[in-house]
């Protein structure tokens, strides 16, 4: 297999790494897991990303998700254009804002009130705060290998690029508020029931991934999250999903119409902005009461809500809601591909594993369950890399590491399916 012709992205990275941060503007993008360059993306159109070299991709990231639709839509993209030329952003109350609240509430009941903000890590942090809050306490519970954004907080075991980059726990978070985030392992209800009997009557919320991405896709055991649910309530804490990667993604209602859980407060982002900047977080009336200017709680945003964002978001998730069809095509296309791989695990003698719901889909190099962060760390990362690698070289982009979930779009047909199954069986062989 001929390898790929990035010159020009090799170029462009070693410039940009003298002006950013490892060259990039967010670390997963790096590549520095897969032990190569990054390809830097000229333009994206339904399923296919196009490189500064002139390769073209069937793209399995989805820019980490919101692109659920594919690349370019053209209702999206019509109503970005018309929305901009009347300007992009007032600092004042728009109509569309309020589309975009009451559109959130149909599609999630339990979210009564919504707050926007601009990315999923302004979403999560808000919610933890409006927690404290709410309840009057200060310590919070989140899990093992899930990942919640940059908020101090959360860069504690977090997932995603955190233990990509083998920094699960961030320098620079003070140990004292360290120390109010307590860690439980997911899947595990009875690492958080000693957390609960060792720390009574001070943690204010649970918080999780209700499937999570940011260890790759690991799938909560039946009846985990409401037992969850009950124990968080029964404890006098509230329950918080993030559903920044979940969230109109499983379904019309994201992971908790999924599952049947209806959250104290849910969180927003990729999807929600159609890959324009934004966050979101709501639930509750009498929580959400407690957030400026109502309530005492503050939490700000200049471009919050701004117009452009919300048109985006508001386009594709009123393509969303309207064809609930798209669901069953995203878990047609999932079954496809989840049967070819385990396919040809068999026909190579292979005993990987792959974990998917719906659109949302991890391979990961080990013939171990992955049920929780432990056995998601047993996974081989270096061959993940070499399979990256052959993937690439056939036409097929995934995330750049084993600790992420990779994402089908309504723009894939059954035959980006069949070539992403062939492609798997050589570069499988080829790094056997
Ligand atoms: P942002 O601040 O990156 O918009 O969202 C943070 C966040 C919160 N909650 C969940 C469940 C998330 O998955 C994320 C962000 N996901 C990562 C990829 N796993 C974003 C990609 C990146 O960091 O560049």
């Amino acid at each position: 297999m001929k390898n790929l012709n990035t010159r020009k992205s090799s170029k462009l990275f070693s410039e940009s790494k003298k002006y950013l941060p490892g060259g990039v503007n967010s670390p997963v993008r790096a590549f520095k897991s897969v032990g190569r360059d990054p390809l830097f993306m000229e333009r994206g159109k339904g399923q296919y990303l196009y490189d500064v070299d002139g390769n073209r991709f069937i793209d399995y990231v989805g820019s980490w998700g919101p692109m659920i639709l594919g690349h370019a839509h053209p209702e999206v993209v019509s109503a970005i254009k018309k929305v901009a030329a009347g300007g992009t952003s007032f600092g004042a109350p728009t109509a569309c804002e309020l589309d975009m609240a009451k559109l959130v509430g149909k599609m999630m009941p339990s979210v009564e009130v919504v707050r926007m903000v601009n990315s999923g890590t302004e979403a999560t942090m808000s919610a933890v705060r409006v927690a404290r809050a709410f309840t009057g306490r200060d310590k919070i519970i989140k899990f093992a290998g899930c990942y919640h954004g940059h908020f101090d907080s959360f860069l504690i075991r977090a997932g995603s690029g955190a233990t990509t980059f083998g920094t699960p726990d961030s320098p620079g978070v003070p140990k004292e508020l360290a120390a109010k985030t307590l860690v439980a392992e997911f899947n595990d209800i009875e690492s958080v029931r000693r957390l609960f009997v060792d720390n009574p009557g001070q943690i204010a919320a649970v918080i999780i991934e209700p499937v999570v991405g940011n260890m790759g896709v690991v799938i909560p055991k039946g009846g985990f999250l409401l037992e969850l649910y009950n124990m968080a309530h029964s404890n006098g804490a509230l329950l918080i999903l993030d559903e920044v990667m979940t969230g109109f993604r499983l379904s019309r209602g994201g992971a908790q119409e999924l599952f049947g859980i209806r959250p104290d407060l849910t969180t927003f982002g990729k999807i929600i902005g159609a890959g324009l900047p934004v966050g979101a977080y709501g639930g509750r009336r009498d929580i959400m009461k407690t957030v400026s200017p109502d309530g005492p709680v503050y939490q700000a945003g200049t471009l919050s809500g701004n117009p452009l964002a919300m048109t985006a978001g508001l386009a594709q998730l009123k393509i969303l809601n309207k064809h609930k069809a798209i669901y069953r095509r995203l878990e047609k296309l999932g079954a496809q591909l989840e049967e070819g791989f385990v396919n040809n695990f068999r026909k190579l003698g292979l005993s990987y594993r792959l974990n998917r719901v719906g659109s949302m889909f991890t391979l990961f190099f080990t013939g171990e369950r992955v049920v929780d962060f432990k056995s998601a760390l047993a996974s081989d990362t270096g061959k993940f890399a070499a399979y990256f690698g052959e993937m690439l070289k056939r036409g097929i982009y995934l995330p750049p590491s084993q600790f992420e979930a990779a994402f089908i779009s309504a723009a894939h047909t059954e035959r980006d399916i069949e070539k992403t199954i062939a492609a798997n069986y050589d570069s499988l062989k080829a790094t056997a």
